[in-house]
């Protein structure tokens, strides 16, 4: 079953590849992103908490994050597989996430780190912050999102690699070059 975790910095192609390859396998694309952005365009209540850190380019805190996960993976079509982008973001979230998948009888195949050089990513954000207007793809918020990536995501990375699930893919390529790296690694 297709179980997947996307890990990467801003920027390296999570959010694009997912897309693809979820409707691809016909399993749910779970990006704790979008979810987010949706509740702020909604104007929650969780929107409005989440949004002053997302555009500071900071994380949102945990106890916001964790309950809107366990509680799409709890969805019925979660059952099928599924592929999570953006999520975990820090260590104590992917604990988290292993306390949740034990105790709802799943595995995770595995986490997949989309590697793509610094200046690629600025370029491709701030590419993306002039076309569709999101409010964090500016430079100053890149940078900072950069930074969190190394200090908080980058752990993540060791932890997936110390439990042999971690799989590394060049994301500095075309599109669909990425896309069938990846579909080779859900195949394997
Ligand atoms: P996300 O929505 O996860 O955004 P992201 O890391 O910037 O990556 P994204 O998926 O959008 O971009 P992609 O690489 O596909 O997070 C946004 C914010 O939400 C965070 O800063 C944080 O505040 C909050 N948040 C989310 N999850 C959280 C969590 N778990 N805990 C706490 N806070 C959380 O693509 C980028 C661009 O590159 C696109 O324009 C795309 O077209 C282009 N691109 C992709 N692949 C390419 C390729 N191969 N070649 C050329 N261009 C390419």
């Amino acid at each position: 079953m297709t179980r997947l975790i996307f890990l990467g910095p801003p920027g390296a192609g999570k959010g694009t590849q997912a897309k693809k390859l979820a409707e691809l396998f016909e399993i749910p694309h779970i990006s704790t992103g979008d979810i987010l952005r949706s509740n702020v365009a909604q104007q929650t209540l969780l929107g409005q908490k989440a949004r002053e850190y997302m555009d500071k380019g900071e994380l949102v805190p945990d106890q916001l994050i964790l309950d809107m996960v366990g509680d799409r993976l709890s969805v019925d079509d979660a059952k099928a597989g599924w592929i999570l982008d953006g999520f975990p973001r820090n260590v104590a979230q992917a604990s988290f996430l292993d306390e949740l998948l034990a105790s709802i009888h799943q595995v995770c195949q595995h986490a997949v780190n989309l590697d793509v050089p610094d200046g690629i990513l600025v370029e491709r954000l701030v590419q993306r912050g002039l076309k569709e207007g999101r409010a964090d793809d500016n430079e100053q918020t890149i940078r900072r999102r950069l930074e969190v990536y190394r200090e908080q995501t980058a752990p993540v990375i060791d932890y997936y690699r110390d439990r042999h699930l971690l799989v590394t893919v060049d994301g500095d390529r075309s599109m669909s070059e990425v896309t069938a790296d990846l579909k080779k690694v859900i195949q394997s």
